[in-house]
């Protein structure tokens, strides 16, 4: 990938890019848009919360896809960000996203918790709709703007946009895990993706796990010199240094303090707890409904519990959201069949006429109804076989300004690695799962608070403001040291993306 070809440049200093755009459009019950009205309305995700501040202070632009096949959207300004919306043909989205994006990467980088399909045709199309959102960046940016890319489901962007705008300083941020080497290396396409990534200032990981596994990626398929957190990547007869670390990310948690103050929320709480028959405990799960979650392996430990008379189905109810979720690929369909199988069987089996064992619920909530929820949950599970970060974890302990409540926490999140003073589970472990259950339920009151007190100043301490500040001032950084030295051999630039490492090394 040269950088023969060059685009004029736009006017936005600020440009963010991800699969899906911070707005989601209004639709009346009956699927039409409202007539008169703008039509869209600001989706409530953390990141969109932590950028607005550097999108409005310094001329931001959003460039993202809008949700739904074959919409030919003008960009258009809401609540002062520029929104450029990217049009995905219904082919695209079959192809790039639920193909590619979330039956490729999502199982393989989730340590092929269920077996990644590659197919050359959705490749193919990744390549392409990663072409057009890195040149729908390089038409908004400004000279010098700064870009900063989203997610797995764009890895090939930074690298393209830097062939077509040099000129930019460019982020890039994984929001899920980067597998082992082992793992990684199955992707026929591994070499690429690389290379694509290391177009970035700076790649940022949730883990410091996972940017090792990127940095041992690189050197296994690039020649290129890594002396951590930095690579020296061969760069127009110098070398340009990328950073790859770990940005482990937060949620706005003032807001989710704001909200569990509120009066309304608590009623609502108490009446959740009342509408469930006032249970000495009630535990409860958030999720999409993915299989990366371990949503069947908390199931199994529920029902053992209530099996071997560890649980009595009057003393604890399960309530398990499970949000709707890629509900046209294949694993996601299968899963919702196992999942609805079991908690039907668990509830024929263990409920009353008085009380169901769990309470499953298979909708998205308005944030507020969750906030309620989170306080009136005892105990919360997160279980997850593989997961990045997990917010659902941090959102629990910031809206417990109680300093009550009992988080459950798998190894297997990157949470874990800050918070430390949750109950630790293994979710492959039911044994272990059940005994941390039980721990949970009959923790005194004292060692709760203590624990919650502790995962609090943490959460509120590394919000996500902290994180987007840390990540662009690393990226700013970055820039300034972009290219350090010339480079040691004239020829490195003909190694730069054709070759892997061979077995034994380069210079064996
Ligand atoms: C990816 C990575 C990483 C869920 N149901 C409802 C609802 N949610 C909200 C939660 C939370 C978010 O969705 C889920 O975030 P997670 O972090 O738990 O998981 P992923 O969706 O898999 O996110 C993950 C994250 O990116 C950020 O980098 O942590 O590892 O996989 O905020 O509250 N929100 C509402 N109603 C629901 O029914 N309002």
């Amino acid at each position: 990938m040269s950088e023969q070809t060059t685009t004029e440049p736009g006017e936005y200093a600020f440009v963010v890019v991800s699969n899906r755009l911070p707005v989601d459009r209004v639709q009346n019950p009956d699927g039409t848009f409202p007539e008169g009205e703008a039509g869209w309305k600001q989706s409530p995700g953390g990141l969109v919360t932590a950028l607005e501040p550097v999108m409005r202070e310094r001329d931001g632009a959003w460039i993202g896809w809008a949700g739904a096949p074959d919409l030919e959207l003008a960009p258009f300004d809401n609540d002062g960000i520029h929104i450029v919306p990217v049009a995905l043909s219904a082919e695209d989205i079959e192809k790039y996203y639920e193909g590619f994006s979330n039956d490729t990467l999502w199982p393989l980088y989730h340590d092929v918790i269920s077996p990644p399909t590659y197919h050359r045709v959705w490749w193919e199309r990744y390549v392409q709709v990663n072409r057009r959102f890195a040149e729908e960046a390089a038409r908004q940016s400004a000279p010098d703007a700064i870009v900063w890319v989203q997610d797995y489901q764009l890895q090939l962007v930074p690298s393209m946009l830097r062939a077509l705008r040099p000129d930019l300083t460019i982020g890039f941020f994984n929001h899920i895990p980067f597998p082992a080497y082992g793992i990684y290396s199955q992707l026929p396409w591994r070499t690429q993706i690389v290379r694509g990534l290391l177009g970035a200032d700076v790649i940022g990981f949730q883990r410091v796990a996972d940017a090792g596994n990127f940095s041992r990626a690189v050197r296994r398929l690039t020649p290129f010199v890594t002396k951590n957190p930095v690579i020296e990547v061969p760069h127009a007869g110098g070398i340009r240094r990328v950073v790859a670390r770990a940005f482990p990310i937060s949620i706005d948690s003032a807001s989710y303090e704001e909200m569990a103050r509120r009066p309304d929320i608590q009623e609502r709480a108490r009446q959740i707890r009342e509408d469930l028959g006032n249970p000495k405990t009630i535990m409860l799960g958030v999720d999409r409904l993915d299989y990366t979650k371990g949503i069947g392996h908390r199931l199994k430990a529920f029902g053992e519990l209530l099996a071997d008379g560890g649980l009595a189905v009057e003393d604890v109810t399960l309530v398990q959201v499970a949000s709707p979720s890629r509900e046209r690929v294949q694993a996601y369909m299968q899963l919702r069949d196992e999942i609805e199988l079991t908690v039907g069987r668990i509830n024929g089996d263990y409920g009353t006429i008085s009380h169901s064992a769990i309470n499953y619920l298979h909708h998205g909530y308005p944030r507020e109804e969750m906030v309620a929820l989170y306080l009136a949950a005892d105990v919360m599970l997160v279980t997850a076989l593989r997961d990045g970060m997990n917010l659902v974890a941090k959102e629990y302990v910031a809206s417990r300004i109680d300093d009550d409540g009992v988080l459950v926490l798998s190894e297997f999140t990157g949470a874990w690695d800050e918070l430390k003073r949750a109950v630790r589970i293994n979710p492959h472990d039911i044994d272990g799962l059940k005994d941390a259950i039980l721990q949970a339920i009959s923790m005194p009151k004292r060692e709760r608070q203590a624990r919650m007190r502790s995962l609090r100043k943490r959460v509120r301490e590394n919000d996500v403001a902290a994180w987007s500040s840390r990540f662009l001032e690393t990226l700013v950084e970055a820039a300034a040291q972009r290219t350090v030295r010339p480079a040691a051999t004239d020829d490195i630039d003909d190694l730069e993306w054709t070759v892997e490492r061979p077995p034994g090394g380069f210079r064996a």
